[in-house]
């Protein structure tokens, strides 16, 4: 076991049971000219995590633990995306529409992949998720729980949509859910904030919180310690 300093307190790590979630760090959200700069946000707050996010990944590559990756993604034909979802707002653009890279949000398409250097490893996981939550339609509960996945490590974007939805799905089922505050991002500052003081409070009603200098010092020093 290895316990890792976090809010609201010590999160205790077992490394046979956990797996880290990177969540849709795909190119329509993060790079410049895609579906997420052309709505207006400020893309270069979710850019600005990648190194982190990398790093955190590396992490768990070199402990040969377990890496599942999202993206919030459609079948080209749209029979999974509801109505409600794609009319929603009043948006220049809409989920299925030809943008700067390809057609938003559907999968296969140049903009709906993960970025070429967090890009999955054969051998991780790769979930294809319609919905904001991980759990949704993807059987990921089911894959998860055939490895014998009880604790989930978390990051990615956007914090209080994908990130906090999919680690409240989580919760939900029971798993122990640890989000890496310096490996998510939003493209509004208050609304990471607030997510973050919803999961801790209460005694971590959704999970834990804590930086990745955090857990990687934690690793090293479960090394160390044997
Ligand atoms: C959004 C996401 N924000 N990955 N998707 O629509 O959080």
């Amino acid at each position: 076991m290895i316990a890792v300093p976090a809010r609201p307190y010590d999160f205790t790590l077992d490394p046979s049971k956990v797996a880290l979630v990177v969540i849709d760090m795909q190119r329509d959200f993060i790079e410049p000219g895609g579906f997420g700069d052309t709505l207006g946000n400020d893309v270069a707050r979710l850019t600005a995590i990648v190194p982190t996010v990398a790093a955190l990944i590396d992490l768990f590559r070199r402990h040969k633990l377990p890496i599942v990756h999202t993206r919030e993604a459609h079948k080209p034909d749209l029979s999974d995306c509801p109505p409600a979802k794609r009319l929603r707002g009043k948006p220049g653009l809409r989920i299925g529409d030809e943008g700067a890279m390809g057609r938003i949000l559907i999968a296969g398409e140049p903009g709906n992949q993960i970025l070429p250097e967090l890009a999955p490893l054969p051998g991780e996981i790769a979930v294809d998720k319609p919905g904001k939550g991980m759990f949704w339609a993807t059987g990921l509960h089911e894959t998860l729980t055939e490895k014998g996945i009880t604790q989930l490590v978390f990051a990615g974007v956007t914090t209080e949509v994908c990130v906090q939805t999919s680690m409240r799905e989580a919760n939900d089922r029971g798993y122990e859910c640890l989000l890496i505050e310096d490996a998510t991002e939003s493209y509004f500052p208050q609304f990471k904030a607030g997510a973050i003081e919803m999961i801790v409070a209460q005694g971590g009603i959704v999970g834990w919180v804590t930086p990745l200098s955090a857990l990687e010092a934690a690793f090293e020093g479960a090394l160390v310690d044997g």
